[in-house]
């Protein structure tokens, strides 16, 4: 089975806390409008039925507009929802099993530390790949040290697969990171916490236009 391709070009990482009081609904519709080109919801602390049903509302938004939704980690909450898709640290289920539970079109991601774990992601399959933490960020500490742009340039020779990064990127230093070879730009705060996240999402989206236009 094929699966559609992905547009990775700026992907929203979702943070209730972060969030500011404003729903993540709220905050995926107007990041959405402003050109955001892939939705992950990440719970961390919610329960099942909150992911379940919060989930649905946004898959909901989210069905007529071409824009894929993943789900971090919860395979149970993706199947249920029939997201597009799942996104793996490498601590969650592996890659293998994942793939024998979900159906065949379902996207599945990979959060990725080193070329080591890049290249066994792409071999095991991978749609995609997170590399994680680009940059070291107050948003996830439990990470392995920052990639950097020189551990994008050594990730991107070893693998084919598209590559989004993902930790401290923002407005200032997304551009860099694309001319490091980075096929899409994931962030959390830089629109979750922003004081207009549509704003932040429609410059975000034309810095890395930019950037992928001069590469
Ligand atoms: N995975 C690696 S870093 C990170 C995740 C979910 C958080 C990124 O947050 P921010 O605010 O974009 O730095
Ligand atoms: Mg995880």
């Amino acid at each position: 089975m094929k699966r559609k391709s992905i547009d990775f070009t700026l992907y929203l990482v979702t943070d209730r806390i972060l969030s500011r009081g404003r729903s993540t609904l709220e905050i995926i519709k107007a990041a959405v409008r402003s050109g955001v080109t892939v939705v992950q919801l990440r719970e961390k602390n919610a329960s099942t039925k909150y992911f379940v049903e919060e989930g649905l509302q946004i898959k909901d938004f989210l069905k007529n507009r071409g824009i894929p939704l993943i789900i971090d980690d919860r395979i149970d909450v993706a199947l249920a929802i029939e997201a597009d898709g799942v996104h793996l640290g490498q601590d969650d289920m592996p890659l293998e099993f994942a793939r024998k539970i979900l159906p065949d079109e379902s996207i599945i991601g990979v959060s990725v530390g080193s070329a080591e774990e890049a290249i066994k992601a792409e071999k095991g399959g991978a749609d995609y790949l997170g590399l994680s933490p680009v940059y070291s960020t107050s948003t996830k500490t439990d990470t392995g040290p920052p990639l950097g742009l020189d551990g994008i340039r050594k990730i991107r020779e070893k693998v084919s697969v598209p590559l989004v990064g993902i930790g401290g990127l923002n407005h200032k230093n997304s551009a860099e990171v694309i001319k490091a070879g980075i096929t899409g730009i994931a962030v959390v705060s830089a629109i979750v916490a922003a004081e207009d996240p549509g704003k932040a999402a429609l410059s975000l989206k034309e810095i890395i236009q930019r950037a992928k236009n001069e590469t």
